[in-house]
């Protein structure tokens, strides 16, 4: 994973100021690319420990099209929590005087996914996000763009059109209301004459320090399902970002990364026997000699 820590002393080098959404400000720059290889090993970085458990999980209720926070939290995995509290608290008139970040907060927050386990009907209602990522792949106005694709990747590999967006320009409000519009907007896999498959992912906004690191695993861990049910070699996972930034407040955790020497990439298991994209269960991937620096702790901007 040098190409990542080679993009990470880019930006910290030469990212301009800029402010933000959310205040923070960051280091700037735009447009960018980085590529692995993924018959190196499965890229997860080793100069800081990444948490694997949750980005399974989500892929895989992104690949079965849910957008109810339900499944991820009966699987303790929190990462979409805040954005259906914030709405829950709003709806009640409440969102003034809980603040966000505060003890009150976090003890409603884990009162909220209390009842979301245990309440279906509070789950159906409170839990859900809207058309975020899992709507679109697989219900983009109609069509099963997972489907389609790997149909496709099958039956017509030479095609230079195997694309899934998820920037859905129609829906862009709503997926904005539950959260944020696509941060990964747009992927296209490519079939090599040797029969490798890779993909390229457009991630219009990045979180170089916080963010990436999660979206080069599920994206890899994407391409590595896809290429194994489409029954292809592993090619190249290439990532071009848009702006890509470094917030202010992850600086001094980004010199300590970049004082770090990676190590060995860890290997990916995948359970051989799965043929469907969409059978895939936690239990069928294994993280192996994954061997990382300890983790890195550091403030999401929101
Ligand atoms: N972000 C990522 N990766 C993600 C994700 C969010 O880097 O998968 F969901 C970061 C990018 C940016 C912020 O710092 O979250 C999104 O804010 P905005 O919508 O203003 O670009």
């Amino acid at each position: 994973m040098q190409a990542y820590l080679d993009l990470l002393q880019d930006v910290f080098d030469n990212g301009v100021g800029k402010d933000d959404r959310t205040g923070t400000g960051t280091r700037s720059v735009f447009g960018r690319q980085l590529r692995c290889n993924l018959s190196d090993g499965f890229p997860l970085l080793t100069t800081k420990k990444v948490f694997l458990r949750g980005i399974i999980h989500e892929l895989l209720w992104f690949v079965r099209g849910d957008t109810n926070i339900r499944y991820l939290v009966d699987n303790n995995v929190g990462i979409w929590n805040e954005w259906p509290f914030q709405r829950y608290l709003k709806a009640q008139g409440r969102d003034q005087d809980v603040k966000q970040g505060s003890c009150d907060w976090q003890y409603q927050l884990e009162e909220f996914i209390t009842r979301i386990k245990q309440d279906d009907d509070f789950a159906q209602q409170w839990g859900e996000l809207g058309p975020v990522y899992g709507k679109q792949w697989r219900d983009f106005s109609g069509i099963d763009q997972l489907d389609w694709v790997v149909n496709e990747i099958k039956t017509n590999p030479t095609s230079r059109r195997l694309i899934v967006s998820a920037w859905n320009p129609a829906e862009i409000e709503e997926m904005a209301k539950a959260g944020l519009p696509p941060c990964h907007t747009l992927f296209q896999f490519y079939v090599s004459p040797d029969n490798k498959l890779s993909c390229q992912l457009y991630q219009r906004s990045a979180d170089l320090f916080l963010g990436v690191p999660f979206n080069i695993a599920s994206y890899a861990l994407l391409t590595m399902m896809v290429a194994q049910v489409c029954n292809l070699g592993l090619g190249e996972f290439v990532h071009t970002f848009g702006d890509v930034h470094i917030y202010n407040n992850h600086q001094e955790q980004v010199k300590t990364q970049l004082q770090r020497a990676p190590k060995a990439l860890p290997n990916m298991h995948i359970n051989p026997d799965v043929d469907d994209l969409f059978a895939f269960q936690f239990d069928d991937f294994e993280l192996r000699d994954y061997d990382p620096d300890p983790a890195i702790r550091a403030p999401v901007a929101v």
